[in-house]
């Protein structure tokens, strides 16, 4: 074998290599969220794949069309509803009258993970419009006080939170009536996922083939060239 198909070889070698790195450190695979391990808190009902939640009371008198879903009543204590998510009394606003919610814990969370899910909020108020929010409250050692409240815009549309702090957490996912307990909303939840940040001893790995490569490829053109 000559010096340059050696050569040649070595570097289709480093090359394969470098993509089988890069092929193994590259995906940051999402992990599907089993909504069904959520408690429900009001009424919710779940299975693995979608969570419904809505602020309707079981006889539906508070409608026209009876929209309650799991034969339970919405939370009428607001401050209980914000107890079994973590957050402080009022947190979920003081003009907030009953509602419900799914509550889930995702542990040994890392900073830059992030939460994501498809969301449906179909309203069928027209007075003092309910809600639907996402509470995001850090577990591990972080004040309740700095739980992030995030409002769900109504129809269809997809969520998505970057974890600023490593931690567990207790996510809730739910529907408020606001100043008045009538006229309800229906809240749906699919394709929760959790995405873990890349490791950077991952992104380290593949830089470094890459780099390798790179040299490799460098070194092979310039014997070429000689
Ligand atoms: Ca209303
Ligand atoms: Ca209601
Ligand atoms: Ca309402």
């Amino acid at each position: 074998m000559s010096p340059k198909t050696k050569t040649l070889l070595k570097s289709v070698l480093y090359s394969l290599l470098s993509i089988a790195s890069i092929t193994m450190a590259s995906p940051s695979l999402a992990a599907a969220i089993d909504l069904s391990t959520s408690d429900t808190l009001g009424d919710a009902i779940t299975s693995s794949s979608q969570a419904t939640i809505t602020n309707a009371v079981p006889d539906g008198r508070d409608d026209a069309t009876n929209y309650n879903v799991s034969g339970k009543a919405p939370e009428q204590f607001l401050v209980n509803l914000e107890t079994s998510l973590g957050l402080n009394a009022g947190t979920l606003g003081l003009d907030a009258t009953e509602g419900s919610a799914i509550a889930l814990k995702l542990l040994g969370l890392q900073r830059g993970d992030v939460l994501s899910f498809n969301s449906d909020f179909k309203i069928y108020d027209t007075i003092n419009l309910d809600r639907a929010f996402v509470s995001i409250r850090n577990t591990t050692n972080i004040d309740p006080a700095q739980a992030v409240i995030r409002q769900l815009a109504s129809g269809i549309s997809s969520f998505s939170y970057t974890f600023a702090d490593a931690g567990d957490y207790n996510i809730g996912i739910g529907v408020l009536d606001v100043d008045d307990t009538s006229f309800s909303s229906e809240l749906k939840v699919s394709d929760a996922r959790l995405t873990p940040v890349p490791e950077p001893i991952t992104i380290l790995g593949s830089a470094t083939a890459l780099g390798f490569g790179a040299v490799m490829r460098r070194r092979f053109s310039k014997k070429v060239e000689e």
